[in-house]
């Protein structure tokens, strides 16, 4: 008999600006390859590199996947469990819960999740028990990028409503800033940003592959980016090139900020940045002539003055009217669900669901809160991997070793901290349920469909917590709502004439069936309605009231600055643990500047170390112009199980917060250099 051959359409839920389509091809049931979806807008062909491999992988073996609730046998640490039944895990966690609630108070469990699924049911239906029972969540975006989305809810009154790339055709320039899209976005990067007409500006201290590529690479010193903001501004207005109509009707704050762009001359900028004033010149024409799209990338906001760098940077599009209108756009992050929802409307007032889950402790605050026993009595860590991912790693893992900390970790996987758990429980995968994905770039809604039963006894996230809820004996419908009827709502409320099982049918849908021109109304969700320069809410909470034209010094002495963003086989720290994935990756290196490694005698293929107050860490040198003297670069997200040392880069990062928003500010992070 011919084999059964099927292909289905799905969606990729990692958190990726892409949001491609995927492809499964099933043999008498059974997936026999991942791959991508030729028909889908974002990928257009296969999907990148690591999650063909991962998915290919690691992710359908079962070997490799956790199949059944375990309970911890030896140390915390050591790695030993024990296979035990979901009832005894579930009234295990139940009864321990139960107990802390009543002898401690519900705030002494916390919770940290964040973006291992981004689909709808898998990311939210959770906190809806944590809610439930009072707990203390561990604020997701202060790992990523709650600096942007503060500094921008000032500026905008919203940080999720930045353009729709369908409206590229109309632009001219588009100024990718602090992003590295050849990395993590690389269709974004292949098929959009460099398949349209445009030309592309870069600002970024590393000469990545989209920098290399790019029109102009601004080459700038980490952290000096408000300068630079300012300096462009400068070139603009000298040149009579702002859009004084816009910023009247428009724009409150440019009089403040008046007299310091006219002094941030462009040698001043050029001193300040490391950049050429030519280059400067250059960029400040390009942009100015519009239309320009302007793409804030989430690791420019993690700097220790993120903050102000956005509201900066923020003045370009506000100061030349590249906003609301064909082929303008000023783009941090978008949620196609919430402009589903609106899309009738002219543009902004998006509501801007921040999955709030209650009371909080920030991602910085973390490591010293697990090591307090008043304040976290039982952990449970579901769709993140904070061993791996959270600066501090030592303290980090000192407080997940606490003896007197029960710790519930729940993964497809057996992570770093996985092997700190008391308990541990198989998740089921995207290619194992259905949902509903959003992408935070295009603005296209995705059906995730379940291909295949989940392995062994693994489970959807949403169905551990109903399970959980039921073993708690609690009540309330919300906490027991079946994946069907909130799917089938949910499509309802996006109201884009397409039911679920159509929807499933089809893959994936735009938001609108048009391009929209986001802010077309000129109406910002801010208290004066316009685009706020200066922010008198920003005074209110201890800020300046406009930005300023800072730069961060040199690391000073010895000092260099690390930078230790995405890894283009790793997602975070998903994939670590795939063997094709460590192939590609070989060891961990270091990419350090010639100048940098000749004055410490360091030849490409040494080993050196990294350190400083926090830790340290061996690594192998590549020695290159990539990077500015100065500064050095160590992607994240390698499992520190797999590392010789037991560690990976995030042993070198404190968990120091950025100007807003209490965020990550890892790339301000100081090292000592030195060959071992
Ligand atoms: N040094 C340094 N550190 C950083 C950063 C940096 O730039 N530099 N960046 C930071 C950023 S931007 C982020 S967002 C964080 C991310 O850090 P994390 O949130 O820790 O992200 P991941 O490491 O990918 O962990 C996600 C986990 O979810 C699991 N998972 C996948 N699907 C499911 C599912 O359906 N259910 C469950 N329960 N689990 C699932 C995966 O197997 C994986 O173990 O890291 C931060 N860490
Ligand atoms: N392959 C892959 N893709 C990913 C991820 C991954 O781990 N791997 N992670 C996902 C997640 S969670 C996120 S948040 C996004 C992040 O994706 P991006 O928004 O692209 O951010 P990062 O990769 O953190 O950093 C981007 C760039 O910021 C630069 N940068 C650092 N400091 C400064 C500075 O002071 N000034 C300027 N101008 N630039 C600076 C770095 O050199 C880097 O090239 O990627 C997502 N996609
Ligand atoms: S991780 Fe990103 S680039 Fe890779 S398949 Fe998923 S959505 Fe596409
Ligand atoms: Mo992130």
């Amino acid at each position: 008999m011919p084999a059964d051959i099927k292909t289905i359409a799905t969606t990729c839920p990692r958190d990726c600006y892409d949001g491609c389509g995927v492809t499964v091809i099933t043999r008498d049931g059974e997936i026999a390859t991942v791959t991508g979806n030729k028909g889908h807008p974002s990928n257009q062909g296969p999907l990148c590199a690591k999650c063909s491999i991962a998915y290919n992988g690691v992710w359908r073996d079962e070997k490799a996947r956790l199949l059944h609730p375990l309970r911890r046998s030896g140390k915390k640490g050591d790695g030993r469990y024990e296979r035990i039944s979901w009832q005894r895990a579930l009234d295990e966690i139940a009864s321990r819960f139960i107990d802390i609630q009543q002898s401690a108070g519900p705030q002494k469990i916390a919770h940290t999740h964040y973006t291992g699924t981004c689909s709808m049911l898998a990311i939210d239906f959770p906190c809806r028990f944590f809610e439930h029972i009072g707990a203390t969540e561990i604020d997701p975006d202060t790992i990523c990028n709650n600096a942007g989305h503060v500094a921008w809810n000032y500026v905008f009154g919203n940080s999720l409503n930045g353009f729709d790339p369908r409206t590229i055709k109309d632009s001219a320039c588009v100024l990718v800033w602090g992003a590295n899209p050849s990395v993590t976005a690389p269709h974004v990067d292949d098929k959009w940003l460099f398949g349209n007409d445009v030309k592309v500006i870069v600002v970024d201290p590393v000469r990545h592959d989209t920098a290399a590529r790019a029109d102009l690479h601004l080459q700038i010193r980490p952290g000096a980016d408000a300068a630079l903001a300012f300096s462009l501004l400068h070139v603009m207005q000298r040149d009579g090139l702002l859009d004084e109509d816009y910023i009247r009707e428009h724009v409150i704050g440019y009089d403040e900020v008046r007299e310091g762009i006219a002094q941030s001359s462009v040698e001043w900028g050029a001193a300040q940045t490391g950049i050429s004033a030519e280059l400067i010149e250059q960029a400040a024409r390009w942009y100015a002539a519009g239309p320009s799209i302007m793409w804030l990338g989430q690791g420019l906001q993690r700097q220790p003055g993120g903050g102000n760098v956005f509201r900066a940077c923020a003045m370009l599009p506000a100061f030349t009217g590249n906003i609301g209108k064909a082929g303008s756009g000023a783009y941090f992050l978008n949620d196609s669900f919430a402009i589903a929802r609106n899309r009738g409307l002219p543009g902004s007032h998006v509501d801007n669901d921040d999955h709030d889950c209650g009371q909080s402790i920030g991602q910085m605050d973390f490591p010293d809160a697990i090591n307090d026993a008043e304040k976290i009595k039982a952990l449970v860590v579901w769709n993140s991997n904070p061993a791996a991912s959270n600066p501090a790693q030592e303290r980090m893992i000192s407080g997940l070793s606490r003896d007197d900390l029960f710790t519930v970790v729940i993964d497809c996987f057996a992570t770093d901290t996985a092997g700190y758990a008391d308990i541990v429980l198989p998740a089921a995968s995207f290619l194992e349920f259905d949902d509903l994905c959003a992408s935070y770039f295009h603005l296209i809604l995705g059906a995730q469909v379940g291909v295949a039963d989940p392995p062994g006894e693994a489970l959807p996230n949403q169905e551990i917590f109903r399970r959980l809820a039921a073993a708690m004996k609690l009540e309330g419908d919300e906490l027991y709502q079946r994946d069907e009827d909130i799917l089938k709502r949910e499509m309802e409320r996006l109201d884009i004439g397409l039911s679920w099982q159509e929807l499933k049918h089809r893959g994936w849908c735009f938001a609108s069936p048009e391009p929209l021109i986001l802010w077309s109304d000129g109406q910002f969700p801010t208290p004066s309605g316009k685009i706020e320069i200066a922010s008198e809410r920003a005074r209110e909470d201890g800020l300046p009231l406009v930005p300023t034209a800072d730069a961060d010094p040199a690391a000073g002495g010895d000092y260099l600055r690390l930078l230790s963003p995405a890894d283009k086989y790793l997602m975070n720290s998903s994939y670590g643990n795939d063997p094709g994935i460590l192939k590609s990756l070989g060891p961990a290196t270091v990419t350090i500047n010639p100048l940098d490694a000749g004055a410490r005698n360091i030849g490409d293929g040494d080993r050196v170390s990294l350190f400083n107050e926090t830790g340290r860490l061996a690594l192998i040198a590549k020695v290159s112009d990539i990077v500015p003297a100065g500064t050095v670069l160590s992607s994240k997200g390698r499992w520190i199980m797999h590392e010789a040392g037991k560690a990976n880069v995030n042993i070198l990062h404190s968990p120091d917060k950025t100007d807003m928003g209490e965020s990550s500010s890892v790339h301000g992070t100081k090292v000592m250099l030195q060959k071992t």
